[in-house]
Protein backbone atom coordinates (compact mmCIF):
# COMPACT_ATOMS: atom_id res chain seq x y z
CA UNK A 1 0.00 0.00 0.00
CA UNK A 2 1.22 3.85 -0.74
CA UNK A 3 1.01 5.87 2.52
CA UNK A 4 -1.23 8.67 2.47
CA UNK A 5 -1.29 12.53 3.84
CA UNK A 6 -3.56 15.12 4.25
CA UNK A 7 -2.17 18.49 3.04
CA UNK A 8 -1.43 19.66 6.34
CA UNK A 9 1.34 17.12 6.72
CA UNK A 10 4.96 17.93 6.56
CA UNK A 11 6.11 18.34 3.18
CA UNK A 12 9.46 16.27 4.15
CA UNK A 13 7.40 13.35 5.29
CA UNK A 14 5.44 13.48 2.16
CA UNK A 15 8.57 13.33 -0.10
CA UNK A 16 10.27 10.55 2.21
CA UNK A 17 7.04 8.62 1.60
CA UNK A 18 7.58 9.16 -2.30
CA UNK A 19 11.49 8.51 -2.40
CA UNK A 20 10.83 5.64 0.12
CA UNK A 21 7.62 4.04 -1.71
CA UNK A 22 8.03 5.31 -5.28
CA UNK A 23 4.96 7.19 -4.60
CA UNK A 24 2.68 8.78 -1.81
CA UNK A 25 -1.24 10.00 -1.72
CA UNK A 26 -2.48 13.60 -0.40
CA UNK A 27 -5.86 13.31 0.21
CA UNK A 28 -8.73 15.85 -0.69
CA UNK A 29 -6.29 19.29 -1.73
CA UNK A 30 -8.38 20.51 -4.77
CA UNK A 31 -11.80 22.16 -3.80
CA UNK A 32 -14.65 20.29 -5.46
CA UNK A 33 -16.05 23.97 -7.77
CA UNK A 34 -12.09 23.97 -9.17
CA UNK A 35 -12.47 20.10 -10.53
CA UNK A 36 -16.05 20.84 -11.60
CA UNK A 37 -14.48 23.67 -13.75
CA UNK A 38 -12.28 21.71 -15.04
CA UNK A 39 -13.78 18.78 -15.76
CA UNK A 40 -16.57 21.20 -17.79
CA UNK A 41 -13.55 22.35 -19.59
CA UNK A 42 -12.95 18.71 -20.46
CA UNK A 43 -16.25 17.95 -21.64
CA UNK A 44 -16.48 18.87 -25.13
CA UNK A 45 -12.49 17.85 -25.90
CA UNK A 46 -13.11 14.87 -24.97
CA UNK A 47 -16.14 14.17 -26.91
CA UNK A 48 -14.39 15.61 -29.83
CA UNK A 49 -10.61 14.75 -29.63
CA UNK A 50 -10.43 12.08 -27.01
CA UNK A 51 -10.54 9.39 -29.16
CA UNK A 52 -7.75 10.47 -31.35
CA UNK A 53 -4.97 9.16 -28.32
CA UNK A 54 -6.57 5.76 -28.59
CA UNK A 55 -3.72 2.77 -29.64
CA UNK A 56 -2.61 -0.60 -27.61
CA UNK A 57 -0.55 1.76 -24.73
CA UNK A 58 -3.42 4.38 -24.34
CA UNK A 59 -6.18 1.72 -24.78
CA UNK A 60 -9.21 1.75 -26.37
CA UNK A 61 -11.94 2.47 -24.52
CA UNK A 62 -9.84 5.25 -22.57
CA UNK A 63 -10.53 9.35 -23.66
CA UNK A 64 -7.46 11.05 -23.94
CA UNK A 65 -6.34 15.16 -23.97
CA UNK A 66 -2.87 16.55 -24.07
CA UNK A 67 -0.93 19.65 -23.79
CA UNK A 68 -3.74 20.63 -20.76
CA UNK A 69 -2.79 24.51 -20.55
CA UNK A 70 -4.50 25.62 -24.01
CA UNK A 71 -7.65 23.87 -22.87
CA UNK A 72 -8.30 24.58 -19.38
CA UNK A 73 -7.11 27.55 -17.74
CA UNK A 74 -8.41 26.52 -14.33
CA UNK A 75 -5.86 22.95 -14.63
CA UNK A 76 -3.38 25.94 -14.24
CA UNK A 77 -3.96 25.48 -10.40
CA UNK A 78 -3.48 22.13 -9.95
CA UNK A 79 -0.75 21.87 -12.40
CA UNK A 80 1.26 24.71 -10.83
CA UNK A 81 -0.35 23.79 -7.49
CA UNK A 82 1.71 24.77 -4.62
CA UNK A 83 1.92 21.55 -2.91
CA UNK A 84 2.72 20.07 -6.18
CA UNK A 85 5.53 22.58 -6.72
CA UNK A 86 6.77 21.90 -3.25
CA UNK A 87 7.02 17.78 -4.18
CA UNK A 88 9.04 18.93 -7.39
CA UNK A 89 11.28 21.06 -6.22
CA UNK A 90 12.49 18.72 -3.57
CA UNK A 91 12.29 15.74 -6.06
CA UNK A 92 14.17 17.36 -9.16
CA UNK A 93 15.88 20.53 -7.91
CA UNK A 94 18.46 18.76 -6.71
CA UNK A 95 19.56 18.09 -10.02
CA UNK A 96 18.58 21.15 -11.81
CA UNK A 97 17.92 24.72 -11.15
CA UNK A 98 14.05 24.42 -13.00
CA UNK A 99 11.81 21.68 -14.40
CA UNK A 100 9.32 21.75 -16.87
CA UNK A 101 6.47 19.99 -17.82
CA UNK A 102 6.85 16.99 -20.05
CA UNK A 103 3.44 16.03 -20.86
CA UNK A 104 0.07 17.10 -19.20
CA UNK A 105 -2.84 14.50 -20.08
CA UNK A 106 -6.41 14.20 -19.26
CA UNK A 107 -7.14 10.82 -18.65
CA UNK A 108 -11.13 9.00 -19.07
CA UNK A 109 -10.97 5.59 -18.68
CA UNK A 110 -14.26 4.22 -19.73
CA UNK A 111 -16.25 1.47 -18.30
CA UNK A 112 -14.78 -1.80 -19.75
CA UNK A 113 -11.57 -1.29 -20.23
CA UNK A 114 -8.73 -3.43 -19.48
CA UNK A 115 -5.92 -2.59 -17.25
CA UNK A 116 -2.82 -0.67 -19.53
CA UNK A 117 0.28 -2.72 -19.27
CA UNK A 118 2.62 -1.69 -16.66
CA UNK A 119 5.55 0.78 -17.53
CA UNK A 120 7.68 3.86 -16.16
CA UNK A 121 6.75 6.72 -17.51
CA UNK A 122 10.92 7.95 -17.95
CA UNK A 123 11.76 5.27 -20.21
CA UNK A 124 10.69 8.17 -23.03
CA UNK A 125 14.45 8.97 -22.22
CA UNK A 126 16.54 6.18 -23.15
CA UNK A 127 19.43 7.15 -19.89
CA UNK A 128 19.44 6.70 -16.66
CA UNK A 129 21.70 8.24 -14.37
CA UNK A 130 22.31 7.05 -10.75
CA UNK A 131 20.89 8.57 -7.62
CA UNK A 132 18.74 11.02 -10.49
CA UNK A 133 15.29 11.13 -11.35
CA UNK A 134 14.11 12.40 -15.19
CA UNK A 135 11.34 13.44 -13.67
CA UNK A 136 8.36 12.56 -11.50
CA UNK A 137 4.49 12.08 -12.43
CA UNK A 138 1.48 13.89 -10.88
CA UNK A 139 -1.91 12.27 -11.21
CA UNK A 140 -4.93 14.39 -9.62
CA UNK A 141 -7.96 12.37 -8.86
CA UNK A 142 -11.17 14.28 -10.76
CA UNK A 143 -13.33 11.45 -9.49
CA UNK A 144 -12.88 8.98 -6.76
CA UNK A 145 -10.12 6.81 -7.80
CA UNK A 146 -12.01 3.21 -6.54
CA UNK A 147 -10.47 -0.11 -6.83
CA UNK A 148 -13.35 -1.67 -9.11
CA UNK A 149 -12.77 2.02 -11.61
CA UNK A 150 -9.27 2.11 -12.45
CA UNK A 151 -7.39 3.71 -10.04
CA UNK A 152 -3.79 4.14 -10.88
CA UNK A 153 -1.79 0.71 -10.59
CA UNK A 154 1.49 0.95 -8.29
CA UNK A 155 4.32 -0.65 -7.70
CA UNK A 156 5.52 0.25 -4.35
CA UNK A 157 9.25 0.37 -4.26
CA UNK A 158 9.76 0.03 -8.13
CA UNK A 159 12.14 2.49 -8.31
CA UNK A 160 14.92 0.33 -7.77
CA UNK A 161 14.21 -0.48 -11.36
CA UNK A 162 13.60 -4.34 -11.59
CA UNK A 163 12.75 -6.26 -14.28
CA UNK A 164 9.11 -5.20 -15.33
CA UNK A 165 8.48 -8.77 -16.38
CA UNK A 166 9.68 -10.00 -13.02
CA UNK A 167 6.57 -8.18 -11.30
CA UNK A 168 3.72 -10.71 -10.05
CA UNK A 169 -0.10 -9.26 -8.86
CA UNK A 170 1.05 -9.53 -5.18
CA UNK A 171 3.86 -6.47 -5.95
CA UNK A 172 0.52 -3.96 -7.12
CA UNK A 173 -1.79 -1.69 -5.29
CA UNK A 174 -4.01 0.71 -6.46
CA UNK A 175 -4.35 4.82 -5.88
CA UNK A 176 -7.44 4.55 -4.19
CA UNK A 177 -8.36 8.19 -3.68
CA UNK A 178 -10.90 10.67 -3.30
CA UNK A 179 -11.91 13.33 -6.11
CA UNK A 180 -9.46 16.15 -5.65
CA UNK A 181 -6.73 13.78 -4.02
CA UNK A 182 -3.41 13.68 -5.63
CA UNK A 183 -1.10 10.67 -6.32
CA UNK A 184 2.95 11.73 -6.87
CA UNK A 185 4.79 8.96 -8.62
CA UNK A 186 8.74 8.71 -9.32
CA UNK A 187 9.55 8.44 -13.26
CA UNK A 188 11.15 5.61 -12.14
CA UNK A 189 8.31 4.04 -10.79
CA UNK A 190 6.28 0.97 -11.75
CA UNK A 191 2.78 1.86 -12.53
CA UNK A 192 -0.03 1.99 -15.24
CA UNK A 193 -4.08 2.73 -15.35
CA UNK A 194 -6.50 0.20 -13.57
CA UNK A 195 -9.30 -1.49 -15.16
CA UNK A 196 -12.42 -0.11 -14.93
CA UNK A 197 -15.19 -2.57 -14.42
CA UNK A 198 -18.02 0.07 -13.45
CA UNK A 199 -20.40 2.17 -15.58
CA UNK A 200 -18.95 5.30 -14.72
CA UNK A 201 -16.17 6.96 -16.18
CA UNK A 202 -12.79 7.67 -14.13
CA UNK A 203 -11.20 10.91 -15.20
CA UNK A 204 -7.66 11.69 -13.80
CA UNK A 205 -5.23 14.74 -15.03
CA UNK A 206 -1.65 13.67 -15.03
CA UNK A 207 1.25 15.88 -15.47
CA UNK A 208 4.59 14.60 -15.82
CA UNK A 209 7.51 17.60 -14.68
CA UNK A 210 11.09 16.85 -16.30
CA UNK A 211 14.47 18.31 -14.84
CA UNK A 212 14.99 21.29 -17.11
CA UNK A 213 18.14 20.69 -19.00
CA UNK A 214 16.16 18.02 -21.19
CA UNK A 215 15.97 20.23 -23.55
CA UNK A 216 17.27 21.77 -26.90
CA UNK A 217 20.07 24.63 -26.50
CA UNK A 218 17.86 26.84 -28.97
CA UNK A 219 14.20 27.49 -29.03
CA UNK A 220 13.36 27.25 -32.33
CA UNK A 221 9.95 27.22 -32.00
CA UNK A 222 10.00 30.87 -31.05
CA UNK A 223 12.55 32.56 -32.45
CA UNK A 224 12.29 31.41 -36.06
CA UNK A 225 8.83 32.70 -37.08
CA UNK A 226 6.51 29.63 -37.98
CA UNK A 227 6.40 31.05 -42.11
CA UNK A 228 9.48 30.98 -41.94
CA UNK A 229 9.74 27.42 -40.52
CA UNK A 230 7.37 26.02 -42.96
CA UNK A 231 9.59 26.89 -45.64
CA UNK A 232 11.79 24.66 -45.08
CA UNK A 233 12.37 21.01 -46.48
CA UNK A 234 11.70 18.39 -44.14
CA UNK A 235 15.29 17.59 -43.02
CA UNK A 236 15.45 21.35 -42.05
CA UNK A 237 12.47 21.14 -40.43
CA UNK A 238 13.38 17.98 -38.35
CA UNK A 239 17.05 19.57 -37.34
CA UNK A 240 14.80 22.78 -36.09
CA UNK A 241 12.80 20.18 -33.82
CA UNK A 242 9.63 20.29 -35.11
CA UNK A 243 9.62 16.23 -35.23
CA UNK A 244 8.70 14.20 -32.21
CA UNK A 245 11.86 11.84 -31.27
CA UNK A 246 10.57 8.03 -31.45
CA UNK A 247 6.86 9.37 -31.85
CA UNK A 248 6.70 10.83 -28.06
CA UNK A 249 9.33 13.05 -27.49
CA UNK A 250 8.01 16.56 -28.54
CA UNK A 251 5.25 15.54 -29.96
CA UNK A 252 2.34 17.31 -31.13
CA UNK A 253 -1.25 15.99 -32.00
CA UNK A 254 -1.31 17.97 -35.15
CA UNK A 255 -3.59 16.84 -38.18
CA UNK A 256 -1.20 14.42 -40.06
CA UNK A 257 -1.93 15.42 -43.31
CA UNK A 258 -0.59 18.77 -43.02
CA UNK A 259 2.69 16.59 -43.73
CA UNK A 260 4.34 17.65 -40.79
CA UNK A 261 4.92 14.87 -39.18
CA UNK A 262 5.27 10.60 -39.93
CA UNK A 263 2.33 9.34 -38.52
O1 LIG B 1 -4.59 6.46 -16.09
C1 LIG B 1 -3.79 6.12 -15.22
O2 LIG B 1 -4.12 5.84 -14.08
C2 LIG B 1 -2.31 6.02 -15.55
C3 LIG B 1 -1.96 6.32 -16.98
C4 LIG B 1 -0.50 6.25 -17.24
O3 LIG B 1 0.27 5.89 -16.42
C5 LIG B 1 0.07 6.64 -18.54
O4 LIG B 1 -0.67 6.76 -19.51
O5 LIG B 1 1.31 6.84 -18.63
FE1 LIG C 1 2.30 6.24 -16.99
Amino acid sequence: MLQSFDQLARREDIVAALSKDGGVIVSDVAPMALLDQILADFREPFEAEGHKFANDFNGYKTRRLGAILGISRAAADLIAHPLVMEVADAILKPHCSSYRIGSSTAIEILGGEAAQELHRDDTIYPMRIPGVELQIGVMWALDDFTIENGATHVVPGSQDLRDIERIIEGDITQAVMSKGSVLFYLGSTVHGGGANDTQSPRRGLITTYSLGWLRSEENHFLTVRREVADSYPETVRRLMGYWPYDKFLGSYPGDPEDGWFDT
